[in-house]
């Protein structure tokens, strides 16, 4: 956490909270993350005007992780890692890009981008969000009341769902068996690098031993760094990585953060605020 040259803007990244209880008005505050969880639940004031990182290094890494994820699941390497263990040459027939349905659950900043270019390779593609969008021509459903629909629709579920009271939990067993179990990927796979409170995790871990889930990626977690105790870390149809999917580049934040602060300071708004009634 730095204090920069005016003693009323604060940079933060997970800060400790107690760090808010001694710089106690700043006129701002920039943070140096994309997900706004840690600030919200820092009780900042409301008024408060908080940008946050929305960048394209921090993007492309995401756009790299969910590609190399959905490819991942696709393409059945979970178990041409385990035949190369046992020496066996096992080829399988993945279907076309074409006949997976990728459903995004996010399309915001990172969830956009990831959805073009998973779109660009030959997936189905599809969103959901909170409010309705015409400004693109991916399918983008909105709402609980899509939600059945977006899932049915789905064999590689995608959360890049921020962490709000919203969206807490909301991933769960009655999520995951709404999912497609067309025979085409054998199952349905789940991909989750957004927040790890969004998932009820005793439900994933227990679709995923039922075969309710054939396999998942996950990069987050309810309790970070993963407990050692966790099922998921034994489990052979998940791939985890620990809260790594778009670690960005300092210097390209550094830059994000100087360009928003010499803006705010000639009085133009802030770029990516927060709104802390919504919490993302
Ligand atoms: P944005 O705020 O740009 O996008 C959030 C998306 O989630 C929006 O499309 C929004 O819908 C949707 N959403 C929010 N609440 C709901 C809800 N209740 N129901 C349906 N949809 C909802 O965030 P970013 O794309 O920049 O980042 C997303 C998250 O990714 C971050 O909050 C962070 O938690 C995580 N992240 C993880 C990283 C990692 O390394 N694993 C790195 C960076 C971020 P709408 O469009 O309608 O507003
Ligand atoms: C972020 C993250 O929100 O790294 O930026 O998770």
């Amino acid at each position: 956490v730095d204090r920069i040259a005016e003693p009323y803007i604060i940079c933060s990244w997970k800060a400790d909270p107690r760090l808010y209880k001694q710089f106690p008005k700043p006129t701002a505050v920039f943070s140096l993350g994309a997900g706004v969880d840690h600030l919200v639940s820092a009780g900042l004031p409301s008024d408060l005007p908080v940008g946050r990182m929305v960048d394209p290094d921090l993007t492309m890494r995401m756009v790299e992780y969910v590609t190399f994820a959905v490819l991942y699941l696709h393409r059945g390497i979970t178990q041409y890692v385990a035949d190369q263990r046992e020496r066996r040459w096992n080829p399988a027939a993945p279907p076309a890009a074409s006949d997976v349905s990728v459903g995004i659950m996010g399309m915001g900043a990172l969830g956009r981008p990831c959805a073009e270019v998973l779109r660009a390779i030959g997936y189905d593609v599809a969103g959901w969000v909170r409010t309705p969008k015409r400004d693109t021509s991916i399918p983008v459903f909105a709402g609980e009341q899509m939600l059945g629909a977006f899932l049915q629709r789905t064999d590689i579920l995608v959360s890049l769902l921020p962490n709000t009271p919203e969206t807490g939990g909301m991933i769960r067993r009655a999520t995951f068996t709404m999912l497609r179990r067309s025979a085409t990927l054998g199952g349905p796979f789940f991909v989750n690098a957004g927040r790890g409170q969004t998932v009820t995790e005793p439900d994933l871990v227990a679709c995923l031993q039922e075969g309710v889930l054939k396999g998942a990626v996950l990069d987050v977690f309810a309790r970070e760094p993963l407990p050692a105790e966790s099922a998921l870390w034994t489990m052979v149809n998940v791939l985890i990585t620990p809260h790594a999917a778009a670690d960005s580049d300092p210097k390209a934040l550094s830059r994000q953060i100087m360009d928003s602060i010499a803006r705010f300071e000639r009085g133009e708004p802030i770029a990516h605020t927060v709104d802390f009634t919504r919490g993302y």
